[in-house]
C-alpha cells in the first residue's frame, strides 16, 4: 500500500486572478482522482494552497512580515477565514463524491519559529489515515514563537514536511500547467516542459514572479520538492489534473509532467 501526499495548487483549484473564485470542474476532477486511488487501497493526504482566497489578503496585510501593526491582527483573522472558506469548498466536494475528508487545521497543530516549523502534532494525521479518512490540510497563517508573532505556512511546505515525516512514497504537486517549464507557459506558449528536473536544469528555468503570492510562488515550491526528494521521498513530481494525470501518477502509470531526478 502506498502513501501519497498531494498538494492541490491554488492555481489549479481557484482562478488565481479572480478573488474568491473556485475552479469547480478542476476541483471535482482532482477529488475524484484521489478517491479512485483511495478505493484501490492507496492512502492519500491532501494539502491545498491559498490561490485567490488566501494570497490577496495575506499580501494586502503584508503578513509575510508578521505582526507589524494593529491592522495585522485583522489581516490574520480575515486571511484565516478566507482559507477556511476554501477548505470548506474542498471538503464539500469530497463529500459530494462520497469521500471521507477530515480537515486538520495547521493553525492549531503547527508552531513556527522564524517561519520554520518548530513543533507539529503529527499524530492526528496518522490516526485519521488509520481510521480511513483522507486528511485535508492547507496553507494558512500560523503562530510564530519569534518576535514576528505569525507567519504564513505554505501548503507546499506542509506537503513536503508531511511526506518526509510520514515517509510517504510520493509527493505530487498539482498545478494549472503540465509541470515545470523552462519559461512560464502562460507567457511563452512554446516553452519547453522539463521532464526531469535536476539541480543543473534549475539554473536554466525562468520563473515569472506572481503579483500577489505571499509564499514565494514556484521557486519555493521547487525548493520544498527537492527537500523531500533529498530526504527519501522516491517520487516527487509536478503535474496538472487534466487527462487523469493525477490518478495516473498516484497509480504509478505513465503521466505527463515534471519528475525530480537528482537532489
Ligand atoms: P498556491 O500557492 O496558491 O497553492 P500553486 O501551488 O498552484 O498556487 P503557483 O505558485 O501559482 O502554484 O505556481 C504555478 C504558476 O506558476 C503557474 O500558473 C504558472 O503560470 C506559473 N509559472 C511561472 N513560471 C513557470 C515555469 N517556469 N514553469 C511552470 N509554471 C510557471
Ligand atoms: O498557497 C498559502 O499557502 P500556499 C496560504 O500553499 C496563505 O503557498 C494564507 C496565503
Amino acid at each position: 500500500m502506498t502513501l501519497s501526499v498531494v498538494k492541490f495548487g491554488g492555481s489549479a483549484i481557484t482562478v488565481k486572478d479572480r478573488p474568491f473564485t473556485v475552479r469547480r470542474g478542476a476541483l471535482r476532477s482532482m477529488c475524484s482522482q484521489v478517491l479512485s486511488h483511495v478505493k484501490r487501497g492507496g492512502k492519500v493526504i491532501v494539502v491545498h494552497g491559498g490561490g485567490s482566497f488566501g494570497h490577496p489578503l495575506a499580501t494586502r496585510y503584508k503578513l509575510d512580515r508578521g505582526l507589524i501593526s494593529d491592522e495585522s491582527y485583522e489581516g490574520v483573522a480575515l486571511t484565516r477565514l478566507a482559507m477556511r472558506r476554501l477548505n470548506e469548498e474542498v471538503v464539500k466536494e469530497f463529500v459530494r463524491l462520497r469521500g471521507r475528508p477530515y480537515t486538520i487545521e495547521p493553525s492549531s497543530s503547527f508552531v513556527l519559529e522564524e517561519s520554520n516549523i518548530k513543533e507539529y502534532f503529527v499524530q492526528s494525521v496518522e490516526v485519521a489515515l488509520e481510521k480511513g479518512f483522507v486528511p485535508v490540510l492547507y496553507g494558512d497563517v500560523v503562530l510564530d514563537a519569534s518576535r514576528r508573532g505569525v507567519a504564513i505556512l505554505s501548503g507546499d511546505t506542509i506537503a513536503s514536511f508531511l511526506a518526509l515525516r510520514l515517509k510517504a512514497d510520493k509527493l505530487i504537486y498539482v498545478l494549472d500547467v503540465d509541470g515545470i517549464y523552462l519559461e512560464d507557459p502562460k507567457k511563452r506558449p512554446d516553452a519547453e516542459l522539463v521532464k526531469f528536473l535536476d539541480r543543473g536544469i534549475l539554473e536554466e528555468i525562468k520563473v515569472a514572479a506572481p503579483d500577489s503570492d505571499a509564499t514565494g510562488g514556484l521557486v519555493k515550491k521547487i525548493e520544498e520538492a527537492f527537500n523531500a526528494f533529498r530526504g527519501g521521498v522516491k517520487v516527487v513530481c509536478f503535474i496538472s489534473w487534466r487527462r487523469k494525470n493525477l490518478l495516473k501518477a498516484l497509480d504509478g502509470l505513465n503521466f505527463k509532467g515534471t519528475v525530480i531526478r537528482e537532489a
